[in-house]
């Protein structure tokens, strides 16, 4: 694991693009890492590495941008594994549907989040960024889920995830669960229930109780 993310880091570093994700793709099949370990132990850190790059110079968002974008590869192009593994665990038959709210950008941690939730069992529908509220509730009364998985990554927006929460209880009351998670909570747990969340969660191990309960 630690050699596999010294190597990662480096090719990331030099933007190489192709090596990061060959080097994924051929550490998963010898099993030298776990999909869990590659999001929140390489990925994420390298997304947060980033950081160093805000408002030093003018002409550094277009790296950021970059940086983000192999990451987004790398994800996408491991989702066979999730679909191999997935075979292996039993259905809980539960559906989740992943959204950010209205004017948030950030998706990546709810892509990753996602992920989790299919390796425990979980049927997953994937909306994203900037999603509008009334389309969530036509998604809702379409799918049906039990759960609906909400990211927040910019605290300017948790106002926007509340509207949409409102929106989500007014129409179907109390039979749908709000999980909430992201960046914007992490130092801010009051507001998961000051916008209406009924569970905060961050990690695959919060994930894998959620299915141990469900499962019940
Ligand atoms: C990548 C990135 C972007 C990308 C996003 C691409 C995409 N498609 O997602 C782009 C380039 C588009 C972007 C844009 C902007 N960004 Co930006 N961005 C980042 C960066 C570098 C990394 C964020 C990230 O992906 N982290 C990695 C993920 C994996 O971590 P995570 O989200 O915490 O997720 C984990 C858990 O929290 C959890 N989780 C996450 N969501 C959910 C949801 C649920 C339901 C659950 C259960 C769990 C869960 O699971 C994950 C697994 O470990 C951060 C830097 C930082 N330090 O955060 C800035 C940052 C978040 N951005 C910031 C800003 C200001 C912006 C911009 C406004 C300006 C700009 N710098 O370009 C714009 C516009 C954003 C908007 N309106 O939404 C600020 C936010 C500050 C604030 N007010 O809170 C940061 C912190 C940078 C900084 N230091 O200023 N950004």
């Amino acid at each position: 694991m630690e050699e596999f993310k010294k190597t990662f880091m480096t090719y990331f570093e030099a933007n190489n693009k192709d090596m990061c994700v060959e080097l994924t793709i051929k550490s998963l099949h010898k099993n030298a890492i776990t999909i869990p370990d590659l999001y929140e132990k390489v990925l994420r850190p390298a997304l947060y590495s980033i950081d160093d790059c805000v408002d030093k110079d003018n002409g550094c968002i277009w790296k950021e941008h970059v940086k983000t974008s192999i990451i987004k590869t790398v994800i996408e192009s491991i989702y066979p594994f999730v679909i191999k593994l997935k075979k292996h665990v039993e259905p809980l038959n539960i559906k989740v549907i992943f959204v950010c709210p209205e004017k948030e950008y950030h998706e990546i941690g709810l892509r990753m989040m996602s992920d989790f939730f299919n390796l425990n069992g979980y049927d997953t529908i994937f909306i994203g960024t900037n999603s509008p509220r009334d389309q969530i509730i036509t998604a809702i009364l379409f799918s049906n889920p039990k759960y609906i998985a909400i990211s927040v990554t910019d605290y300017y927006l948790l106002f926007e995830a509340q509207k949409m929460i409102q929106k989500i209880k007014s129409t179907y009351d109390k039979n749908i669960i709000v999980i909430v998670g992201g960046l914007a909570f992490k130092h801010n747990l009051d507001s998961v229930s000051i916008i209406g969340g009924d569970i905060y969660l961050e990690t695959y191990e919060d994930v894998v109780s959620l299915a141990k309960e469900d499962l019940k």
